[in-house]
């Protein structure tokens, strides 16, 4: 049965992402003389509720987030232990609890229960970023990084196979607290979410020779990588409030759109932000092989590019041609129109809410996902 509901939504999913593919491709030909011209989108905030910046206004709820984590991974070995808090010191941005505290609240207004925040909601925001650091710390194992968050990474301190370890201690300690939460249908949207992050990452080990296949994998892969778990602990903190599956999409869809933009936004930052404001080394997909929205999109325009991306940049000078062809092309503005397309489509998601403070967050939010320089 299970299996049934799971097949029928990836076909919807399909379907849906296809469309938006194609629809973009269109408008993407239509607009490509006047990219400066799209409006911004915090334009689309259609309420009357008074606007609040986004992380001041969830704060209150993250108070004490990271203690709290600290505290679910429960290790009698000292040297464990210090590799689990390791990242919860923070340093991150909280980007993934701030959402789901708002979408929770935004939720919870739209459902009539005004001003209550579920004990469970709260639960989600800290499950989320465990989900998030363990991707993390798995993540530098496998692209060997040294940084991360402008200090050194577990594995460069500590070495990869206790970093392994670390990350799956992690994971583990957030699944327990998920099953505390006692909602299998819960449980079951976030499991969803490893399963993407294990095939997005598996995703990017390979390449597409045909353009069109190569953006569509690119485009999977970056939901499947970041969006994912956005947009599942979006809908996990609306189940826990409202019966109502038209709901859970709103939740879902404003997630993902706005996870996808994120990830855009990211690959832009590799070209465009200095490593010291990262926190880690910048260029740093090309040098991984990775050819991201703005290599995909300069590939248009400099055909020269298609043999680099191939062979994942791995001639002598590849990383070098690669960059000054991105920065000699639009690949950069493509990108970020795209990201303000992802944006503009989580804005119409969102608005189906009833108005709140919380919504307008989540529209304003979009701007700041857009303008982020980290
Ligand atoms: C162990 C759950 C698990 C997964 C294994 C390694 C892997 C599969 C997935 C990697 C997923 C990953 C690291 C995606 C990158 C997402 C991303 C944009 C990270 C940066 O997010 P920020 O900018 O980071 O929010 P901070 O440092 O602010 O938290």
């Amino acid at each position: 049965m299970l299996q049934l509901i799971v097949t029928k939504y990836m076909k919807c999913y399909k379907r849906f992402f296809y469309c938006n593919f194609f629809f973009f491709q269109r408008n993407i030909k239509r607009r490509n003389r006047c990219l400066y011209t799209t409006p911004p989108v915090c334009c689309s905030i259609c309420s009357d509720a008074k606007l609040k910046d986004p992380f001041s206004l969830a704060q209150k709820d993250l108070q004490n987030l990271y203690e709290e984590i600290k505290k679910q991974l429960l290790v009698s070995k000292a040297e464990l232990k210090v590799l689990c808090d390791y990242y919860f010191d923070g340093k991150g941005k909280a980007f993934r609890p701030m959402i789901v505290i708002l979408m929770a609240r935004a939720c919870n207004v739209h459902s009539n229960k005004e001003g209550v925040l579920l004990p469970a909601q709260r639960s989600i925001a800290m499950i989320s970023e465990m989900i998030h650091t363990a991707s993390l710390v798995h993540d530098d194992v496998i692209d060997d990084s040294d940084t991360r968050r402008g200090k050194n990474t577990i594995n460069k301190v500590w070495g990869e196979r206790k970093a392994i370890l670390a990350g799956d201690f992690i994971l583990s300690a957030a699944s327990m607290a998920l099953a505390r939460i006692g909602n299998n249908t819960v449980v079951s949207v976030l499991s969803q979410v490893i399963e993407d992050l294990v095939r997005g990452e598996f995703m990017q080990l390979g390449s597409k020779e045909n353009e069109n296949e190569r953006f569509k994998h690119y485009l999977e892969k970056t939901f499947k990588k970041t969006a994912s778990l956005i947009a599942n602990s979006c809908k996990a903190v609306s189940i826990l409030v409202n019966s109502d599956p038209e709901v859970h999409e709103i939740a879902y869809q404003y997630g993902r759109n706005v996870g996808i933009a994120f990830q855009l936004v990211d690959d832009i930052l590799d070209f465009t932000s200095c490593a010291n404001l990262l926190g880690k080394p910048s260029a740093a997909d090309l040098k991984l092989g990775l050819a991201t929205g703005p290599v995909l999109f300069a590939c248009q325009q400099f055909p020269e590019l298609h043999a680099m991306i191939m062979r994942r940049f791995s001639s002598d000078g590849d990383v070098d041609r690669a960059w000054q062809y991105v920065l000699k092309s639009d690949g950069v503005e493509q990108t970020n129109y795209l990201a303000q397309h992802y944006c503009q489509e989580a804005i119409r998601q969102i608005s189906r809410l009833r108005p709140s403070t919380e919504r307008d967050a989540l529209i304003q939010l979009t701007e700041l996902v857009l303008r982020r320089d980290k």
